[in-house]
């Protein structure tokens, strides 16, 4: 049976999410009555859920690894600082956090929701984390430091192991925030062990780059010791705790994420990144040789700077493209992103623009 599709990919150049893998979507089907959130009850999807994190485990060379898959890279994050928070709650009164100028807007929900200080330090002039900057803003109440390895505007990878340095002489939490680049950093020069950069926490998430349906997040943490500074009594469920921050999970979200990275962890991933890494220096190219002003895609996502007049042109043709806080055109070459779909995307621009 031909299904009707809700979301059309054929002309969407700005999203993080894409269609699924076939396989994750049939998997999501199937377990779309199932919560993770209650394990006593729902062992099957509870036990894929611990496929999931050793999976993602593989994915960032975390032997052993902790967590969870949550409702997506917010999620993650809120729960990170939350982390960094409390396992310092007795000795810190007022917690701050540090992180690079373009950690994504789900750090500033979580420094409201949790009563800690965000402390944004301005990037380096290649649009990656600046060591100084982010030193100079530690104290002795900072709690926590964040590194982002694929930042949602430029695709910037930071300097995950010198941060894990600042992180450590500040005794503070690390959280990589890898959201959307964690399934194509293992294919890159940023491919550092998980385990080796004292990385202690690290969001990946299934539903972006992973192929996983939505909501598939992804939160990992070295030590289980990490996640009791979350746990809550359950005394009604069958399972005795919850270190979770939703109730209520959705078991279609965890078996996709598996399904997905049965499929293609790791040489479908591997060529998928192959593909988007080539096809976004190719479409770097060409719009340079238009001559507008691009930044390098160091992952597959380039930013460049159209004519406001232009982008709103290329809207109106039907392109969804958005656009970066300093105005540049942001195509994030997703698994939909194809090379047919850029040469006519630079065919209007010669017509239109
Ligand atoms: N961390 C990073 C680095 C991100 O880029 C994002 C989302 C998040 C965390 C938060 O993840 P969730 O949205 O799963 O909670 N980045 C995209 C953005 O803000 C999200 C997105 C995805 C937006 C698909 C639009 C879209 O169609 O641009």
């Amino acid at each position: 049976m031909q299904r009707p599709e809700p979301q059309e990919f054929a002309r969407v150049l700005s999203s993080m999410c894409t269609e699924p893998h076939p396989a994750a979507r049939a998997a999501a089907e199937r377990f779309l009555a199932t919560n993770p959130g209650d394990p006593g009850t729902y062992g099957t999807v509870a036990d894929l859920e611990r496929e999931a994190v050793d999976l993602l485990g593989e994915v960032t060379r975390l032997p052993d690894p902790t967590g969870y898959v949550t409702s997506g890279g917010t999620e993650a994050n809120i729960q990170a600082i939350r982390i960094a928070r409390n396992r310092t709650r007795d000795a810190v009164d007022r917690p701050n956090v540090v992180v690079p100028d373009h950690a994504h807007f789900s750090f500033s929900k979580a420094a409201d929701l949790l009563s800690v200080e965000l402390r944004r330090a301005p990037l380096d002039e290649d649009y990656r984390a600046d060591l100084d900057a982010m030193a100079a803003l530690v104290d002795a109440d900072t709690v926590g430091v964040v590194g982002v390895a694929g930042s949602t505007e430029y695709g910037r990878v930071d300097p995950i192991p010198d941060l894990a340095a600042l992180a450590e002489e500040a005794d503070a939490l690390f959280h990589v925030d890898a959201a959307w680049g964690g399934f194509a950093l293992p294919f890159t020069e940023y491919a550092w062990d998980f385990a080796d950069a004292a990385v202690d926490t690290m969001t990946i998430d299934p539903h972006k780059l992973g192929q996983a349906a939505i909501p598939a997040g992804g939160l990992l943490a070295r030590s289980s010791a990490l996640f009791d500074t979350l746990a809550v009594d359950t005394p009604y469920l069958e399972s005795t705790g919850q270190v979770t921050l939703t109730g209520t999970r959705s078991g279609a979200g965890v078996a996709s994420a598996v399904a997905a990275m049965r499929e293609l962890w790791a040489d479908g991933y591997r060529t998928e990144y192959e593909r988007a890494q080539a096809l976004a220096e190719w479409f770097a190219d060409e719009l340079r040789e238009r001559g507008y002003d691009v930044v390098d895609p160091t992952l597959p996502l380039v930013a460049a700077a159209l004519p406001e007049a232009t982008i709103g042109t290329l809207r109106e043709a039907g392109w969804r493209l958005s656009k970066t806080g300093s105005g540049e055109a942001r195509v994030v070459v997703m698994p939909h992103v194809t090379r047919g779909a850029l040469t006519s995307v630079l065919a209007d621009l010669d017509r239109l623009g």
